[in-house]
Formats: C-alpha cells, structure tokens, sequence
C-alpha cells in the first residue's frame, strides 16, 4: 500500500485514513515535529474558507465612493469571474503599461514546488507582458541588499551565512546568540523533513560550548547548565559589539597582520572606536549606557569572547529594525578583530535558530520549481516599500545607491500572502491600498488581504492536490499527496492562472499542454537529474518520501569563508577590494546618513533612550508566533487555544503590568498615533521592563474599517508598527523598531 505524506512549512506529516476520515500524525522521520500543523486538516471545511469567485459591489457598479475592506462581495461563476481578470491585466496593460501592474505578491503561501501561488501567478503575466516585481524579503532583507558590499555578491539573499552545525557542535567554545527564539526553528520555506536545531545544539552545549543568549527575554535560552542569559535593550547591540572593539583595540590583543589581510578598512573603523573620528570612545561605560547591561557584566562578556572558538550569532530579528545593516557589520568586524575568519565553528552567523535550514550540514537540494518565464518590465520594488509605491505614483525611492521610480500603479496582483498581516502600519497601507484602480487576491480563506480586494479566487489547500515538497537544506522530499477534494469551488492557483490565460490567449503557452501529474512528473525528472540516485517517479510517488545521504550524520560540513581565509589573494571575496570591507567606498559613495561607511551606532528613532520613549515607554516586539506560521492556521486548532480574552496574548514584564495594574487575562489596549490595538495579558517574570512581545499573524480586524484611525481588535502588531525601512540603502522591514503605551480596558 502505498504511503501518504502531508508536507508543510513547518513539517512532514502522515496522513492517517481513520474512521472519521484522515488525520494527520508526526512522521516518525523527525526527531521533533511541530505540533500546531497537527491541526491543519480542520481547515478543510472551516467557515474562513472562500467557497466561490466573489467580486466588491463597489467595484463592479464603479461606485468610487466605496472603499475597498468595508464593501459587501457578489458571487460569481468561475467563467465571468476569470474573464474579468484577463479584461484588466489586457486593459491595464494596453492603457498604462504593464509596469503599473504590481505582482511583487510577497509571502509563503504553501510548500509543494509546483503550487507556488507567486510563480504560477508570475508565469502568467511574465507571458502576458510583464509586471513591477519585488526584491528580498521581510525576513532578510536588510541584510540580502546589504551583505554583498561588504562579503561580495555570494552571500547576498543565501541563507546559507552560517557554519554549519556539526562544526559549532565539535569545535565552538563559546556561541553568542544574538536574538535567538527556538520555535522559530520549526518553520522553513519550502517545507521540513527533519527538525535537528535543538538537538545540535543541545550536542554543542553537553560537550561543554558556553552559550550566551543576548536578547530582550531570558526566556529564549534554553535551559542547560551551559546557557546563560543577557539582558539587552532591544536595538543596542551594535552598541555591545563595538565595546568589545574597543576593549581588544585598548588591551592591543589584536593580530593586525591578520586584520588587514582578510579586511579593507580597519584603521577606519578602529578610529571610530576609539573616539577618534567623532570624539565618541566605544568604551564598556559608553555600551552600558546605551544597552542597558551593566558595566561588569559588559566585562564579563568581552571576556567570554576571547574563547579560543567563539561564533557570534545573530538572529534575522536584528536587521528587521532601524539600522539593522550595523549589528551584522559589526559583528563580522568583531568576529575578524577576534581573530575567528575562517575559523572551524567560528567567526559569525546569521540566522541559526532563525529556520531550521541554517547551517544544516547537508547537500543544497536547490531545485527547479515551476519556470516563471523572463518579465519584459524591469521595475522592481524592495518588498517592503509596498505602500511608498502605492502611494506615490510616478515618485521614486532611495535604494542602494540608486533613485528607483514608482511606477503608477493601477492593478494589484496578489497569490500566496497576506499583506494585512505582513507589512509595517496598516493603517497607511489601508490609506495607499485605495489607490489602484483594481486589486485581484488569490486565497483559500477569508484573510484581511482578501477582504481589501475587488477580485477573490478561491485556491485549494495543500491537502486537495498533489505536489512534491522538496526541503532545500535537509534533504527530504516527499510526495504531498491529496486527501481531500477541493472546498466548494475552490480550484488550484494553477488552475485558475490557467482559465485566465486561454482568456488572455495564451492557454498553450501558459501550461505547455501538461496536466497537473505531468507538471510533477516533469518537475520530477529535473530533480532526478541532478540527483541521479533518486528512485524513478512512479517509485516516489508510491513510497512518498525520500531521503537524500539517509545514513550519513553530516555529509557537507561548512566552515564559513575558509578557503578565503587561507588564501585571500587567490580567493578572494567578490567585493571592490577582494576582501570583507570593514570601510566600504561604495557605500561612502552614496552618502546615506542612515547607512555611514563603517559600523556605526546609530540611534532608531524608536527605542527605549531616546526622546519620543517619554511619550510611549514601551519597546513593541512583533516575534514570530510559537502556534502558528505568520498569519496561517489562526483561525484553528493551537493558534486559538493560545488566546488570552479571545485575542492575541501581549506579553508584559512584572514591572510594566505593575506599574499598569495590568493583570494577566485582561484586556490590553496598546497604542501610538500609527493606531491601536486590543490585546490579551501575559505577565512575564523574565521579560526587561519596558519591553512588550506581541507576535505576528493575529487575523487583522479593523472596528469600523471606514475610520482610518480605526481600533483593531485581534490584536494584529503592525497596527502599531512604523513603515519607515531600516535605512535607504537596503529598504528593508524595520518592524522591530516600534514604541507604544498600554492601558487596561475595563
Ligand atoms: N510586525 C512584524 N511584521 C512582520 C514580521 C515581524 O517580525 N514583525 N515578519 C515579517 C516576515 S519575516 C515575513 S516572512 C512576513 C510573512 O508574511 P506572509 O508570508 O504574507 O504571511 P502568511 O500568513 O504566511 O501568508 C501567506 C498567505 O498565503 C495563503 N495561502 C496558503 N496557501 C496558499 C495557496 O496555495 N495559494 C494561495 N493563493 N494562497 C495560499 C495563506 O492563507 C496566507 O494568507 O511577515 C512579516 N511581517
Ligand atoms: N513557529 C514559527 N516559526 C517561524 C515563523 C513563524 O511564523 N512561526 N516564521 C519564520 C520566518 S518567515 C522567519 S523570517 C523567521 C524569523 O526569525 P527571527 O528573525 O530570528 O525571529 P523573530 O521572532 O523576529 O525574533 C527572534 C528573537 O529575537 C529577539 N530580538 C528581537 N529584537 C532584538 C534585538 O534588537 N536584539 C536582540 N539581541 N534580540 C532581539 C527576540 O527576543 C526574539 O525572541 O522565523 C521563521 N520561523
Ligand atoms: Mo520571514
């Protein structure tokens, strides 16, 4: 009998068929499965789904007194509904040009190569003229637009800027995490065979590495004897870094031979550390102040560092803020004035801990997903400077060293994310939102994106089609077979892209003649190709699952920069001077304030020392949800039992509850003048004072939806969050910069 696998983001399942129908287990394949996906199949008939095609009224009569998010929706049949959408990519097209259609279409949607909802919704229009595209993403993107000034173009957008973890496991003395948040380890995209983060870092830390967890929340170390904790102010921790500069440069225990081999640009920075560029010394009273850390424990912790091995690793959470270009520069500074480039299991890292992909010492399993085809625009947006597009037609935007246009944008083309849930200040997003002239969504439920559109198209879920998961850094693919038949009308992203196309006349060129079986099998035979050792595709298929290099512990160990390091002359790093600039002239060429030309504390407009923290003291965190991927599975299963008063749980130190008479179980309000929102009470005993964690994903629920300063009521943080980007040269997410004030509803 053949086996059935269920793939997802956040794991492999199996698909068991019971008396009740099916239900999914763990895969006994994973060391530690995820247990909130053990719930998914209870979307199957959930009433968030979207049954039928559904068109706004507004949109329809051409009433342009109604508003997109608070319009009633009119049914429609699959023929007229998809007909509508072809008449609009042609006219809008043909009137304004296909660059003022927008499909950057940012988000996760499902696993499964073959219904990614953006590359099929790319594939169309790339054939039917073109499209303004997005770069990066939110969760890199500061760092994918910046890394490659200072590491060269290798390392822009990989995941891959991490040894792996079988080196920190034998050789890393001393690993400092900066943000590190385990359950975010569960996730990756693409899909997950084996979860193996805890347990190799659990292998580390038994052989006796130190572990030193720098962030806002002593409750993200895990618990061992060899863990132990920093308390930071969120924002500062370039401001610890450069200290540490700073005490290596004084004590002179530094090997600059070694410095100027590997780095351009050391006496630069170095007279910036000391003070004597800006009259500023880095000094460990300095960090103090900045931080929040006490002096001695500063002491202690540039102590730690002179470990033989030390590894500094730093969360992706980092460069989602103000500035977040410097703490990744100035960790790969300190890491090369600690003498660690090149190092077995040490140096720096980005992003262990962050997915579970990160440092997997396993063979890439890059392979080809569906051929999107060339796009004829050459537009593009960074990803999160969606409302600065739509809100300013025809202007243009800073961005690495360029001046970008806007184009003027009329359609909005969206399958696979959630934007109401995703993007910095939805109240301004509301507000730029209303400009196209029409916005087309793909979804299987009712999300907040869905409920802002003209045009809704209901697409299947993952468990009504078949596909094939292949999990990039793990080495598992699994045949993601369909258990159940599509909800009501709902047809597959493909589908509908393909209705679309024979409107467009463009049927042939759009599926190649191919049903969906023949997509996979050809999808397949690419794989098998670059991995011959893969069983032939009636085998996979049947089996469900395999494993690539199954037997072997680590079969691609990483040691980060190695061959650089031994041989910088012969070869050397893709960046203007062949090695890791710790001055770069390119970026002194663009004369961003925002961005200077070495590692630099910079203050964020919002954090806890400065000016505006009198007018709201508190430090918002938007972290990924424990229960949940992003906005997916809210409405269900793990996501709900982990409501506090029927909305997301805040989390609140002692001190601020206190100081509040917030309880745990009330009801919160939080509020800037960006916007408000409810709340429910988590009291924190381990949480800094001054510092909120409220997670992404709560289903975005506006009061009245045509008041622009309208109260949102599920508790969504980008309610609150800024739209400013971390800095013009990478215009990346900078959600984790946010200040707000609570108070308790009665
Ligand atoms: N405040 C704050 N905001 C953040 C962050 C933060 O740290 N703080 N983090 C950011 C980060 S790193 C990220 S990656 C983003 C994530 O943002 P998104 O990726 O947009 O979030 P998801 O909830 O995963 O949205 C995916 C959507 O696709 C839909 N979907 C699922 N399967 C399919 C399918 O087969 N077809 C179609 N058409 N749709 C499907 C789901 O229902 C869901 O609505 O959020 C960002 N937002
Ligand atoms: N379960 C689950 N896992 C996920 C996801 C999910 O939705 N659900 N989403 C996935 C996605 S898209 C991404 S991009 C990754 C994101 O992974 P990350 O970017 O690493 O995650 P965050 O949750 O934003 O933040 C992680 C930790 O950073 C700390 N932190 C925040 N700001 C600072 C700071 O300024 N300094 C220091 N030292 N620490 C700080 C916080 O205490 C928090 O615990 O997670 C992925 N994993
Ligand atoms: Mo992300």
């Amino acid at each position: 009998m053949s086996e059935h696998f269920f793939a997802t983001h956040f794991g492999t399942y199996r698909v068991d068929q019971t008396s009740a129908g099916p239900s999914l287990s763990a895969w006994e394949g994973d060391p530690q499965p995820t247990p909130f996906g053990l719930h998914y199949l209870e979307l199957a008939q959930h009433r968030c789904r979207v049954a039928q095609p559904m068109v706004r009224r507004g949109w329809l009569e051409n009433n342009s007194q109604s508003i997109r998010g608070a319009d009633t929706f009119i049914p429609m049949d699959w023929d007229r509904a998809t007909r509508l959408v072809a008449h609009e990519i042609e006219r809008i097209a043909r009137v304004h040009g296909n660059r003022s259609i927008f499909a950057g279409s940012y988000g996760w949607a499902s696993a499964g190569r073959f219904h990614h909802a953006q590359s099929q919704i790319k594939r169309l229009l790339n054939l039917a003229g073109g499209f303004t595209a997005s770069r990066h993403s939110y969760s890199y993107g500061t760092a994918g637009a910046f890394l490659p000034h200072v590491l060269g173009q290798d390392y822009a957008g990989t995941n891959a800027c991490a040894p792996s973890w079988d080196q920190i496991a034998h050789h890393t003395d001393c690993l400092v995490a900066f943000g590190l948040r385990l359950t975010n380890a569960q996730c990756d995209p693409g899909g997950v065979g084996r979860h193996t983060v805890e347990q190799w870092l659990t292998r580390a830390l038994d052989r006796g590495m130190r572990l030193i967890v720098v962030s806002p929340d002593r409750a993200d170390m895990p618990d061992h004897p060899n863990a132990e904790h920093l308390a930071i102010r969120p924002n500062t921790d370039t401001a610890l870094m450069l200290a540490c500069a700073y005490a290596r440069i004084q004590n002179d225990t530094i090997d600059r031979k070694q410095i100027q081999r590997l780095t351009t640009g050391f006496d630069r920075l170095a007279a910036y550390v000391m003070g004597d560029s800006d009259g500023v010394p880095k000094t460990p009273a300095w960090a103090a102040d900045v931080t929040g850390v006490n002096r001695s424990q500063i002491e202690r912790f540039i102590e730690a560092l002179r470990a033989p091995t030390s590894l500094l690793n730093l969360g992706w959470s980092l460069q989602r803020a103000t500035a977040g270009e410097q703490p990744y520069w100035m960790a790969i500074a300190l890491a090369a004035i600690s003498g660690q480039i090149g190092r077995p299991g040490g140096g720096f890292a980005f992003g262990l801990g962050s997915v579970n992909s990160v440092g997997q010492p396993v063979r890439h399993l890059k392979t080809p997903g569906l051929d999107q085809g060339q796009n004829p625009v050459a537009d593009f947006i960074p990803v999160a400077a969606i409302a600065d597009l739509l809100a300013n037609p025809g202007g243009t935007l800073e961005y690495n060293g360029r001046t970008l246009p806007l184009p003027d944008t009329r359609m909005v083309y969206w399958a696979g994310g959630n934007p109401f849930h995703h993007h910095q200040d939805l109240n301004r997003l509301r507000q730029a939102w209303q400009r196209p002239e029409t916005i087309v969504v793909h979804e299987p439920v009712w999300t907040a994106t869905a409920q802002h559109a003209d045009i809704v198209l209901p697409s299947t879920l993952p468990f009504e089609r078949n596909d094939i998961a292949v999990s990039s850094n793990d080495r598992t693919l699994v045949f993601n077979r369909a258990t159940h038949a599509p909800y009501a009308e709902a047809r597959d992203d493909h589908q509908i892209c393909a209705m679309i196309a024979a409107h467009l006349r463009l049927a042939d060129e759009f599926t190649e003649k191919r049903e969906t079986d023949d997509w996979l099998a050809h999808l397949y035979a690419g794989y098998r190709e670059r991995f011959p050792e893969l069983p032939d595709y009636p085998t996979f298929r049947e089996r469900g699952i395999h494993t690539l290099d199954a037997e072997q512990d680590a079969p691609r160990s990483t040691t980060l920069l190695a061959d650089f390091a031994a041989a910088p002359e012969a070869c050397p790093l893709a960046t203007p001077s062949g090695r890791i600039e710790l001055f770069s002239e390119t970026i002194a060429s663009f004369g961003y304030p925002d961005c200077p030309p070495h590692p630099s504390w910079i203050a964020p407009e919002e954090w806890l020392g400065g000016e505006r923290a009198q007018t709201y003291p508190l430090h918002l965190l938007s972290p990924q949800p424990t229960n949940r991927l992003h906005s997916q599975l809210d409405a269900i299963g793990a996501s709900q039992y982990d409501k506090v008063a029927g909305r997301e749980a805040a989390v609140f130190s002692r001190e601020d509850a206190e100081a509040r008479g917030i309880e745990a179980g009330d009801t919160v309000k939080l509020f800037n003048e960006r916007g408000a929102c409810l709340v429910g009470a988590r009291v924190s005993s381990t949480l800094l004072r001054g510092v909120v964690l409220l997670p992404t994903g709560a289903w975005y629920t506006p009061e009245d939806p045509t008041d622009p300063m309208t109260l949102e009521l599920a508790g969504n943080p980008n309610t609150l969050t800024q739209d400013r980007r971390s800095s013009r040269l990478s215009q990346g997410s900078a959600a984790h910069s946010c200040l707000v004030e609570a108070v308790r509803r009665e």
